[in-house]
């Protein structure tokens, strides 16, 4: 492993071409919970776990291009030691990272003051530049950095650009994360049922996660009954699960900080009904054939593209929109059931970095908005496909949009369905040379694999 990270700080470096100045890349300090002597739970930033393979906090990685890469870690005081147990030892952090000088985050200072008047690029976590005693740093002002955000902002779009392309080891725990969130998905399918809350089954799913080796989720688990899978970022609440709805679950198993983004949708009972039935057939083929599309070279936000006519040309179909699918898609009228992007890159965080290739800026227009993702994928890349239909009531009751699209939709229908919830399906996809692989195909998605699981755990 060490290796790995060394290639990843050789690769940066070269990339980077910094002649003059240095760079600091803070892990990042916990936060602490606002009148209280708790701190939420630890997350390391991205760039400094990605370039050093550490996620402990306090910790600062420092490049110079004359000497090379120091690493910074905090030493456990003796009241840390009581309270919250020790820290690596320092060889150990050497040995792990692959980074010959190690030192304790004391000596931080006095490297920075030997380098007095240089360009200074914070990239990682900037709390380095608000908080630095938290870094063992105690008169920053004094030591007159030079922060140089311009070099910052460079470097790290460097970074990031790298981290699209997943390396052997970083798959290696995408698979891992994919596992555990099989895990929690089949005890989610088997478990639900009428009475049971949103949150018993968001338990159930998370506990097979951890089972499974999972040692947090990636994101706050969506669970949304009914009507509350319509809300894109559900919380589970204490709702029941009631007999002839769907149940919406999004939720993902992180692995060493490399996350995995599944959702699954289910009837509370063993079968899908009615209007159910083609609805999730619509996303179903809609997924599947974006997941066909994937292959080096191709543009996300066409397959985005592709999607939305498709599921517009579906709801047509299905008589809950009205006219051309393509002049829907043109006007945006989809974005009405489908008002997120088809899916986003993923690693080290759960919307992951490098999403839009430079240059390029998130459109205001309704149906693309919330694309995360606008590049041409090459192969290594992970991203999400998750095309969804919601009846969104904040959307379909707004008088201003129903005035917009008041011969796109046939409002009498979608009145009756309100209440209906949400449909999303959502798959992580590895590009490859030739095409794609599905780190998540083993989480049934099919009609009969989800109604034959369905049946099995209700015991019919
Ligand atoms: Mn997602």
């Amino acid at each position: 492993m060490p290796g790995r990270f060394a290639a990843r700080r050789r690769e940066a470096a070269h990339r980077w071409e910094v002649q003059r100045g240095v760079v600091l890349v803070p892990s990042g300090l916990p936060v602490p919970i606002a009148g209280t002597d708790q701190a939420h739970d630890f997350h390391a930033h991205p760039e400094h776990h990605y370039l050093s393979g550490m996620a402990s906090p306090g910790a600062v990685l420092a490049y110079d291009p004359r000497e090379g890469w120091t690493l910074f870690a905090h030493v456990a005081t003796e009241e840390e030691r009581v309270w919250s147990g020790d820290s690596r030892p320092l060889e150990q952090q050497a040995a792990e990272t692959g980074i010959e000088r190690v030192l304790p985050t004391g000596r931080l200072s006095a490297w920075l003051e030997a380098r007095r008047g240089e360009p200074v690029a914070v990239i990682g976590n900037h709390d380095l530049l608000q908080r630095p005693e938290g870094y063992g740093i105690e008169r920053w002002a004094a030591l007159e950095p030079d922060a140089d955000e311009a070099l910052a902002e460079r470097l790290s779009a460097a970074v990031s650009e790298m981290r699209r392309t997943k390396d052997r080891g970083e798959l290696a725990l995408m698979r891992r994360a994919a596992a555990a969130s099989r895990a929690g998905h089949m005890a989610g399918l088997r478990l639900a049922r009428a009475g049971m809350t949103e949150r018993a089954l968001q338990v159930e799913i998370e506990a097979g996660f951890f089972r499974a080796g999972s040692a947090r989720t990636a994101y706050g688990s969506i669970v949304g009954s009914g009507p509350n899978g319509a809300v894109l970022h559900f919380a589970p609440t204490s709702r029941e699960l009631i007999g002839g709805e769907l149940v919406l679950v999004d939720a993902g198993a992180e692995v060493d900080g490399y996350a995995s983004d599944v959702t699954r949708t289910y009837p509370v009972d063993a079968r899908f009904a009615g209007l159910h039935r083609d609805l999730y057939q619509l996303v179903l083929e809609v997924q599947e054939s974006a997941i066909a599309g994937v292959s080096p070279g191709v543009e996300y936000r066409d397959l985005h593209m592709k999607a939305s006519h498709q599921l517009a040309d579906g709801l047509v179909q299905l008589g809950i929109m009205r006219g051309n699918p393509a002049d829907l898609v043109e006007r945006d009228a989809h974005a009405l059931f489908f008002p997120h992007g088809l899916g986003h890159m993923l690693g080290l965080a759960t919307h992951d970095a490098g999403g839009c290739l430079a240059g390029r800026t998130p459109s205001d227009r309704f149906g693309l908005k919330y694309l995360r993702a606008d590049l041409p994928l090459a192969p290594g890349y992970v991203v999400t496909i998750e095309p969804g239909i919601y009846f969104i009531p904040a959307l379909l009751t707004s008088p201003e949009r129903r005035s917009i699209y008041a011969d796109a939709v046939t409002w009498e229908r979608v009145d009756a369905l309100l209440a209906l919830g949400g449909i999303r399906i959502e798959d992580d996809v590895h590009v490859t040379e030739t095409g794609a692989e599905v780190l998540t195909s083993e989480i049934p998605k099919s009609l009969d694999a989800i109604e034959a699981l369905r049946a099995e755990g209700l015991g019919r």
